[in-house]
């Protein structure tokens, strides 16, 4: 049933894309270390390293890892009964969403100590920053703008693409003025305007999953990271062996 739903809700859209957003292909510029255990759910590049939160009750946490072999620097594991979604980073802060407890927490981003804890309404899924607001997916089409003080939202758009919404938004990360989002159980990652969500175009990623071992049946791409300082673009998934940067080709 959930496979029908997203051949009518995802795939069918993008079989238009000839009509509709441009459609990007990809090509491998760097391969990296991954751990395949990790139930990667937030991913960012921050002043040189690599920040991941996890997924699944027991083994959720936030971690700071060194990009070239994965090597664990700071690491919080979350408590057991809370399943770690998206991460950001705001000035000192990184906030970490949890899944269906509607608790997002805030640690200082240098040691990891939690400094507060905010209310999320929807389920969270990814997290991203326009360096306003944090943006909020939370599995359904719909991106929620939140103040980073109080957590509560500003303002939503729903995410169309040829005029139909897309749900299962996941993972998220914002480059040059878009949002970008990983759909959950797909290859495909939408490039959204984030003032009218429309997608302006898709980054195809079929055939990344195949150039790495998965670790579960649920190993899925999920995890975009930017690094705005050198331009490289990051991809992963949960269960993944593997880490890539990327670069992004014209159609
Ligand atoms: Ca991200």
């Amino acid at each position: 049933m959930r496979i029908l739903f997203l051949v009518l809700c995802v795939l069918a859209p993008l079989a238009y894309a000839q009509q509709g957003p441009v459609r990007y292909g990809y090509r491998v510029v760097n391969t990296y270390p991954h751990d395949i255990t990790a139930f990667t759910q937030g991913l960012f590049y921050h002043e040189g390293f690599l920040f991941e939160g996890t997924g699944k009750r027991g083994l959720s946490k936030l971690s700071k890892l060194n990009l070239e072999d994965a090597s664990e620097l700071l690491t919080k594991s979350l408590s057991q009964r809370y399943f770690g979604e998206g991460i950001e980073v705001v000035d000192d802060k990184i906030y970490q969403l949890t899944w269906q407890s509607h608790m997002v927490f805030v640690y200082d981003k240098h040691s990891f100590d939690q400094l507060e804890t905010h209310y999320n309404a929807t389920e969270g899924w990814g997290l991203a920053y326009n360096g306003e607001h944090l943006i909020l997916s939370d599995g359904s089409a719909r991106l929620q703008f939140m103040d980073p003080e109080t957590f509560a939202p500003v303002r939503s758009v729903d995410v169309t693409l040829n005029g139909s919404a897309i749900p299962n938004l996941n993972e998220l990360e914002y480059i040059n003025g878009e949002v970008w989002a990983n759909v959950w159980q797909t290859d495909f990652i939408l490039r959204i305007d984030p003032a009218t969500g429309r997608v302006n175009s898709v980054v195809d990623l079929t055939g990344l999953s195949a150039m790495t071992e998965l670790g579960s049946s649920e190993a899925v791409l999920n995890g975009i990271a930017w690094d705005a300082d050198t331009e490289r673009l990051f991809v992963t998934g949960k269960h993944w062996a593997h880490l890539f940067e990327i670069e992004v080709l014209g159609p």
